[in-house]
């Protein structure tokens, strides 16, 4: 297969004045009829029409109403066409054939698309890229009750309905749905003054459960409106919860499609972090009609344009409705556990690639959440005043238009006059910077001294050094703060900051709230570290002390075989006590770092994990913790039990996650009895989970599981949970037998791609279990992956980064690891997709 580069990038041959679409929906063959305005692009190379077209069955084609005869290829045709000119074509698909979700699928009878990427070109032939944008104008035919498309409705009658979406759009945003829906109604008044028509389109059944989600969409709203002076566009917007989904959900104008899990939520099925999720994604779905719809991207190299700017935005907008702290951990947290481990592996690439072989690969951590990390950056080295200049100008002067990185940062350099040239790196070079920090003070004045190194990765050998903002601050040996924060510009290779303290001593806290997305060095000794998890005033820091104390002590268990370190489990208690302190803030502070985590950090040290001794290490250490802190934990987890019903707001949500953290150490230790307890009582689903999860993970949860089962067994996004969770806290490295196993349940329905996730997807996330020594994780997923492709290659090749951190370990893992992938990249017919992700897994 060949691939597709940045630096071929031409103008489109032809732009498209509007489109007319009419679809006969038919589950084995649907007819879609179009009628498109064609107009040679001024810009473009003169040549040929050439539309995009895969799967099509051509049943006629016209130009200005006379019948042609295009050359048709598998995945395009092309035919000589004046310069401006009528395009009509009738094409035939077959829904209901169509396993890769991608284009019109059919779920549970249910139609609907998927068109990002490049999905349209699998309903019709079109110039399927984001550069060629037009008005839709779509007629749906069917006699199901409910048919949807993008922008509002115009007409509607017996059998049909036609929408209309005036907005200038790429085909990647077209959508489509029918079927026997329910509608959850509400409506919001625009700034502007507008009276927009809010939808929640669901299977019956869930309409009791989309109103987090509505009200997730309003606060949304309202917030870009306040945040970014955005208002909607439109009279209508709609949310459909689907069942069949590859990823989380799609941003289609004014038709966003969800994956079910998404969507809904009641208090017994969902737990907070559902609704946290919910809300985020809700968010960042809404958030995309301004970046991304209003101004799209020029090719898919810059992607990063419209989600990393979204993402960026869906952080922020959580953050304001929750906890800044506690939300900026998390995303820490998760970048590093995605994001650093692709950047540290085979399939690191940089923010903007520069070439692909599929599209849906590059739909990755680092294009997400490192894209979001350099939108954060910007705004921490010009002020929030300058990114809002900034942006109010982007969407002034790129509003309608498709656009590249180039385009969003100029914005900022005409509104600052800063060159912006060397922050332009972060787009460029993969791979995390390693920051070392040292310090000494002379006089009142601390003195940091900083070396920046960004390592080799595939395809880049070299790197030069980038503009990295540091946020720094210092704190007293009397646990007062002697230097606010500073923000420091790197952008040297070596580098000093002098600041003045007025003391001559003090502990620097470097890297405040993650200021960028780079592992810092800093040779700190334990003491140091627990004053900072005591008195820092910054929270992402104080718990960062609290997670380095906690790698050491981890560390050392696995190498030297010590014991559980005192000091560490010491400091932990003022913490863990301090009511003055957001109750999540301090369940976080409880968490230890996962066994993925110690891995990557014993890989950076060149030596060899062994997981097994990672897991025992972390085993020892969470008892440890439990009989150290017994008497404030059982306190805590009794002191915290909330009476009345259930509320997902944050305050609630933070107390319940550290009673659960509480639990979690106490059933190492009390026999499981609070657990079966409360997993008897539990009027939620998070107390529910929490209850099982920590019997499950300690070798008791049989007759809850089964229990849990049987209440649930009818309820599929509940099933899922009951899945992974037995899954993910199989202790040892039963992982594997426990996933196979549960392959064979009744349930587990392979096609669909959250059980699948669920199931073998939850293998990755058990780390111990998946590099099972004798290599039946890898065998199992292997099995299922070379399974899946032919149906549903994105999701197959999404799965296949469970293997991308293979050569950390041991040569019999290797091995084994290798002769998985090999089997996988010799499948029969493999998709593009998986043999790609493969490929480049393998190195
Ligand atoms: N823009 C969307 C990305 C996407 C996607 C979503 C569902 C299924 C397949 C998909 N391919 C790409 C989702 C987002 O980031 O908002
Ligand atoms: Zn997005």
């Amino acid at each position: 297969p060949r691939a597709i580069k940045l630096a071929d990038y031409r103008p489109p041959a032809y732009l498209v004045e509007d489109v007319k679409l009419t679809f006969r929906l038919d589950p084995k063959a649907t007819r879609v009829l179009s009628a498109i305005r064609f107009r040679r692009n001024p810009e473009g190379d003169g040549g040929p029409l050439r539309l995009d077209g895969e799967g099509l069955r051509l049943i006629r084609a016209a130009i200005d109403g006379a019948e042609v005869t295009p050359k048709v290829l598998p995945e395009e045709l092309e035919i000589e066409a004046p310069d401006d000119f009528l395009w009509e074509c009738e094409v035939e698909i077959a829904p209901e054939d169509n396993t890769a979700l991608e284009g019109l699928y059919m779920s549970k009878g249910m139609y609907c698309t998927q068109c990002e990427a490049q999905g349209f070109r699998k309903i019709t032939y079109y110039p399927d890229r984001p550069d060629v944008m037009a008005p839709f104008e779509v007629r749906v035919e069917s006699d199901l009750p409910v048919l949807l498309s993008n922008g509002d409705k115009v007409e509607t009658g017996e059998g049909y309905a036609v929408w209309r979406d005036p907005w200038k759009k790429p085909a990647y945003l077209f959508a489509l749905v029918a079927g026997e829906l329910i509608e959850v109604r509400d409506s919001f008044t625009t700034s502007e003054g507008r009276h927009v028509a809010l939808s929640i389109w669901v299977r019956k059944g869930d309409e009791t459960r989309c109103d987090y989600a509505m009200d997730s969409l309003k606060r949304s709203m309202k917030w870009d409106e306040e945040a970014y002076g955005r208002a909607y566009d439109l009279d209508q917007f709609s949310i459909v919860a689907v069942d069949d989904f590859n990823m989380g959900a799609m941003e289609n104008k004014a038709l966003n499609i969800f994956n079910a899990r998404y969507v809904l939520a009641s208090p017994e099925t969902a737990t907070d972090a559902d609704y946290a999720r919910i809300e985020s994604i809700v968010a960042h779905e809404y958030f995309h009609n301004w970046t991304g719809n209003r101004i799209t991207c020029r090719d898919w190299f810059q992607l990063c344009l419209k989600e990393g700017l979204t993402v960026f935005r869906d952080q922020i907008f959580s953050g304001d409705e929750r906890s800044h702290a506690v939300k900026r951990i998390e995303e820490v947290h998760q970048l590093r556990a995605r994001q650093f481990r692709e950047d540290a592996g085979p399939l690191a690439h940089p923010v903007r690639p520069t070439s692909y072989i599929e599209i849906n690969n590059f739909y990755t951590a680092t294009v997400y959440e490192k894209g979001a990390e350099i939108i954060g950056m910007l705004r921490t080295l010009i002020g929030p005043e300058a990114y809002r200049k900034g942006t109010d100008l982007y969407f002034d002067r790129h509003d309608g238009q498709a656009c590249t990185i180039e385009d969003w940062l100029q914005v900022f350099e005409d509104v600052t006059g800063r060159d912006l040239s060397q922050f332009a790196l972060w787009y460029h070079q993969a791979g995390t910077p390693r920051v070392t920090v040292s310090h000494r003070i002379e006089a009142g004045t601390l003195v940091l001294s900083f070396r920046q190194e960004v390592p080799a990765t595939p395809g880049q050998p070299t790197k030069q050094p980038m503009l990295i903002p540091i946020a720094v601050g210092a704190i007293g040996r009397d646990g007062t703060e002697v230097l606010p924060t500073q923000i420091v510009e790197l952008t040297e290779a070596e580098q000093e900051a002098p600041f003045e303290i007025g003391a001559d001593d003090a502990v620097p806290s470097v890297l405040r709230n993650f200021s960028a997305p780079v592992i810092l060095t800093q040779e700190m000794s334990a003491e140091d570290r627990a004053l900072l998890l005591a008195h820092d005033t910054d929270p992402f820091n104080k718990w960062e002390a609290g997670r380095q104390l906690a790698k050491t002590a981890l560390l050392r268990m696995v190498t030297d075989g010590a014991e559980p370190d005192a000091a560490y489990l010491d400091a932990l208690e003022p913490v863990l006590t301090d009511d003055r302190l957001d109750p999540s803030f301090r369940a976080l502070v409880l968490g230890l770092p996962s066994d993925d985590d110690m891995a990557q950090t014993l890989a950076d040290a060149n030596s060899t994990p062994d997981p097994e001794a990672i897991a025992a290490a972390r085993r020892r250490m969470s008892e440890a913790m439990a009989r150290r802190l017994e008497a404030p934990l059982a306190e805590l987890y009794d002191r915290l039990r909330i009476e009345g019903p259930y509320s997902p707001d944050a305050e609630s949500a933070g107390k319940r996650s550290l009673r659960n953290a509480a639990l979690s150490l106490l059933t190492k230790i009390d026999g499981g009895e609070r657990a079966r307890t409360q997993f008897a009582a539990a009027d939620n689903m998070t107390d529910e989970v929490a209850a099982l999860s920590a019997l499950v993970r300690n070798g008791r949860g049989d007759d809850e599981a089964q229990a849990f089962h049987d209440r649930w067994k009818d309820d599929r996004l509940v099933m899922d949970k009951w899945f992974t969770l037995q899954v993910v806290n199989a202790p040892g490295a039963s992982g594997a037998a426990v996933a196979d196993r549960l392959t064979q349940h009744e349930a587990f329905d392979w096609k669909n791609p959250n059980r699948f996730r669920s199931v073998i997807g939850a293998l990755g996330a058990n780390h111990a279990a998946f590099h099972a020594a004798d290599g039946s994780g890898y065998r199992l997923v292997a099995d299922w992956l070379i399974r899946l492709d032919p149906l549903n290659p994105q999701t197959t090749a999404r799965m296949t980064t469970m293997f991308e951190t293979w050569t950390r370990y041991d040569a019999d893992r290797r091995a084994l690891a290798q002769e998985a992938l090999e089997r996988i990249a010799g499948a029969e017919g493999l998709s593009r997709d998986t043999s790609e992700m493969v490929t480049r897994i393998l190195g």
